[in-house]
């Protein structure tokens, strides 16, 4: 007891006292990026988050409501009401929107999974599935949509095991099915591939997408822009991140850091918490030094409510407010990157904002 009214009142001190005289959307703005967070519907009865989301953010991620289970929980019965709240609040605070995510193969509806497909019926589906959700929401419209989600696996850069992949025999074929689909219904918007853990040099994953992406752009596969989501970790932010985004961009697409966030082990230190407003400070000066870049999506604005320690119990505190929303050092590791000049070592090889 004595112990964590200790560590309390350690962490309170810790927190940060600095917050920017201008809200980051504006710091943001004035560096040509865009600043978002990921949003839950329960976190709209949250007053305090509302707050901080209508002050410092500019772009809005539905962090569950636009997924295969929410919108097409049963064969071509479609629901957009959480969708919606979602577009409400963001439209509201003039936010732009990110659509996530057509295809995946998780929170994919039960009946995906369970049916036994032939690539034609497979097709059909997926065809009123993107023609129903993005062709709704191309009337909003949104300003990107992640068309495929976390296509590469784990393991050596192989195709990830899916339905998908099972029906079709190729990555290639499903991925390119998709955007073509995406670009039919939703032509307003931005088309992404997102995926995790390829923001480092020398991985198999990112090589694998990056080969994926040349291949179908060869084709005249309609993707605008690869998505990096960056769920990373206090301490081992890859250092070569500029790099990476600016090898994308060499194929001709835009990028974006679209799940940022930070974790640790918990308990967080202060060591922790200067590290990770180092880190913070790091992807946003990566993605300042790429001209492509289009902007960065945090995955979520407060500790209080994470999918951490969901999937990793002794993990969390990965975001820029604590859980009683005091800001972090990593929102001064922000806005140092958004208001003064890089490192050199930050900006190489990128030739951005800063
Ligand atoms: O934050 C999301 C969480 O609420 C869900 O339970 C989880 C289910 O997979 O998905 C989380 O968001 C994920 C995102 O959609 C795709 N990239 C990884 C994110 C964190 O798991």
């Amino acid at each position: 007891m004595k112990f964590s009214l200790i560590s309390a009142v350690a962490l309170l001190a810790a927190a940060s006292t600095v917050e920017a005289a201008a809200p980051l959307k504006d710091l943001a703005s004035k560096k040509g990026i865009y600043i978002g967070a990921a949003l839950g519907n329960g976190n709209l009865a949250d007053a305090e988050f509302v707050k901080i989301l209508k002050r410092e953010f500019n772009h809005i991620t539905p962090e569950n409501s636009m997924k295969w289970e929410v919108t097409e929980p049963s064969p071509a019965t479609f629901s957009f009401g959480l969708g919606d709240e979602i577009v409400e609040a963001a439209l509201a605070q003039k936010a732009k929107l990110r659509g996530h995510t057509l295809v995946w193969h998780s929170q994919l509806a039960p009946w995906v999974n369970q049916a036994t497909w032939t690539k034609a019926n497979l097709t059909y589906a997926i065809e009123r599935h993107i023609k129903a959700v993005a062709g709704y929401y191309n009337n909003v419209p949104l300003d990107h949509w992640d068309v495929v989600n976390e296509v590469i696996s784990d393991s050596n850069g192989l195709p990830r095991d899916s339905v998908f992949l099972k029906t079709f025999g190729s990555v290639d074929a499903y991925v390119e099915l998709a955007f073509r689909l995406a670009k039919k219904y939703a032509p307003k918007s931005k088309l992404y591939i997102n995926d995790y853990n390829m923001e480092g040099e020398a991985i198999a994953k990112s090589d694998a997408l990056y080969e994926l992406t040349k291949r179908l752009l060869k084709k005249g596969v309609p993707i605008d822009g690869v998505g990096a989501q960056g769920h990373m970790l206090v301490g081992q932010v890859p250092s070569n991140i500029t790099a990476v985004l600016e090898k994308f961009t060499k194929l001709g697409v835009d990028v974006a850091i679209t799940e940022l966030d930070i974790r640790a082990t918990l308990p967080f230190t202060q060591d922790k918490l200067d590290q990770q407003g180092k880190d913070y400070e790091a992807v946003f000066r990566a993605c300042l030094a790429v001209k492509r870049c289009k902007g960065i999506t945090l995955w979520g604005i407060t500790d209080k409510y994470s999918w951490i320690p969901g999937v990793f119990p002794t993990e969390g505190a990965a975001l820029v407010w604590d859980e009683n929303y005091q800001p972090k050092p990593a929102y001064d590791g922000i806005v140092r990157a958004l208001t003064t000049k890089a490192p050199a070592s930050y900006t190489k090889p990128g030739k951005g904002k800063n």
